[in-house]
């Protein structure tokens, strides 16, 4: 693990890592998860830039598919999926019309077991509230004005096109090592899109980057410990202005 001395912002987006893996034990549900109204911004140095330039130079295009067709690159709407979610760790991502639909197949699908776990265990939830009949109206009235960063099923990481969890999102599951991916990759293209992100694990946070010509690269580390960031507009951009629709690439 490369650790730059020289950068503040490694050290504090180590700080709080840890603070993260502190403050929400392995067994810590949704109900623990915490809003974090900004996140550790800053730049890169030139040995990190290059890293991640490498990781995702030369990556080939990743196939979405949705209702076993590759969606038109030329869509701005995900073809009119919600959800696409990674099934694999070649980056190839399926496109679903609703939670239900993803959590049915990723809980199946999903490329590891935790992260088919976290997607079961939601579908099953699902289910749950509607076999109980009397509970009916007052679940869907609270599922109707519930915070859809609950969307993002355990173990997954979550970006949504809108700020508060809204709009159409890409979610990324948890591997043993990060993984990085240009949102370039994704055919529709993913970049410049991201409004609001959801850690939904324990430990390992997780880094944008905004690539920039002529001018160190912007990252935005979100730390893990199931926290939540509901608005990139909060999130101060390291040349003024901010986090939103910026990010070109995540590590996960
Ligand atoms: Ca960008």
């Amino acid at each position: 693990m490369h650790i730059s001395a020289r950068t503040t912002v490694a050290a504090a987006a180590l700080a709080l890592a840890t603070a993260g893996i502190a403050a929400a034990p392995a067994f810590a549900d949704a109900s623990a998860a915490q809003e974090v109204p900004g996140a550790v911004s800053g730049t890169l140095n030139t040995d990190e830039e290059a890293r991640v330039h490498q990781e995702v130079g030369d990556a080939p295009k990743v196939e979405m598919y949705y209702h076993g067709e590759k969606i038109d690159s030329r869509s701005d709407d995900l073809g009119g999926a919600q959800v696409c979610a990674e099934v694999s760790q070649d980056g190839t991502m399926e496109c679903f019309d609703d939670q239900e639909e993803a959590n049915s197949v990723l809980a199946e699908r999903a490329p590891t077991p935790e992260s088919r776990e976290g997607a079961a265990v939601q579908a099953a939830s699902k289910a749950a509230s509607k076999a109980a009949p009397k509970a009916a109206p007052k679940a869907a009235r609270a599922a109707a004005l519930r915070s859809s960063w609950l969307d993002c099923p355990k173990s997954w990481v979550c970006l949504w096109q809108d700020a508060d969890f809204k709009g159409r999102r890409l979610q990324w599951p948890t591997y043993d090592t990060a993984k990085t991916r240009h949102l370039d990759q994704y055919s529709p293209s993913f970049r410049d899109k991201a409004s609001s992100a959801y850690v939904n694990r324990p430990q390992r946070g997780v880094e944008l980057y905004d690539f920039r010509s002529g001018m160190p690269d912007p990252h935005l580390f979100l730390g893990a410990g199931y926290t939540r960031y509901p608005n990139f507009t909060k999130i101060s951009y390291a040349y003024g202005g901010n986090w939103n629709d910026k990010a070109d690439a995540i590590k996960f």
